[in-house]
């Protein structure tokens, strides 16, 4: 690792099954190592890459499941870089569980709104015309009022998955050196 290689810790974040495994491992591709901290019910993936000239090192961290204690939610969100929501379009419900999950966000990483964050709205490939259904123009508005990217992508097709991470990359970037 390279001295000046920046180490930054995210999280993935949204309801369970929205595809939060399924984008890391799409962005990851084979070449990643994986810690299991089975205690926390957590585990979390290394990968070095550029943001921009910068040469960073994701920390991914990834819950399986629901966190029982709230020591695993502390140490979760403690000391994080930067935030990857995720809702399923095709799941109502998920989208309008994203106030809540920012929410949880800001406050158990205790840094109020002060995290870079980017909102996906996955499985794009499963979206049919129907009441259940997200669409991109819902997406947006949300976007436009939370003051906050949403990124549209499949974990499946890869769609939006490289542009999400490089998204939310520039915004740690700025974020950091501001
Ligand atoms: P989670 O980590 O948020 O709980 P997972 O979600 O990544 O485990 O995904 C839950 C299920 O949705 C998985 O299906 C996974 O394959 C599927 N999935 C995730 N993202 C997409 C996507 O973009 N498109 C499609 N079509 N499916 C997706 P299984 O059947 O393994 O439970
Ligand atoms: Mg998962």
């Amino acid at each position: 690792m390279s001295e000046d290689r920046r180490l930054w810790k995210i999280v993935l974040i949204g309801d369970g099954a929205v595809g939060k495994t399924s984008l890391r491992k799409r962005y990851l591709g084979e070449g990643f190592e994986t810690d299991y901290l089975s205690t926390m019910g957590a585990d979390f993936a290394l990968y070095d890459t550029k943001v921009e000239e910068t040469h960073i090192r994701w920390q991914i961290w990834d819950l399986a499941g629901q966190p029982v204690f709230k020591d695993v939610v502390k140490a979760y969100y403690t000391k994080v870089f930067g935030a990857i929501l995720v809702y399923d379009v095709t799941r109502r419900q998920t989208f309008e569980n994203t106030e809540k999950w920012l929410d949880d966000l800001w406050t158990n990483s205790k840094r109020d709104q002060n995290v870079p964050v980017v909102i996906l709205g996955n499985k794009i490939d499963l979206r049919e015309e129907g009441a259940e259904t997200v669409s991109a123009d819902e997406g947006q508005k949300l976007a436009d009022r939370l003051g906050i990217k949403i990124i549209e992508t499949s974990a499946k097709t890869g769609e939006g998955v490289q542009i999400a991470f490089d998204q939310l990359g520039k915004e740690i970037l700025d974020f950091t050196s501001q």
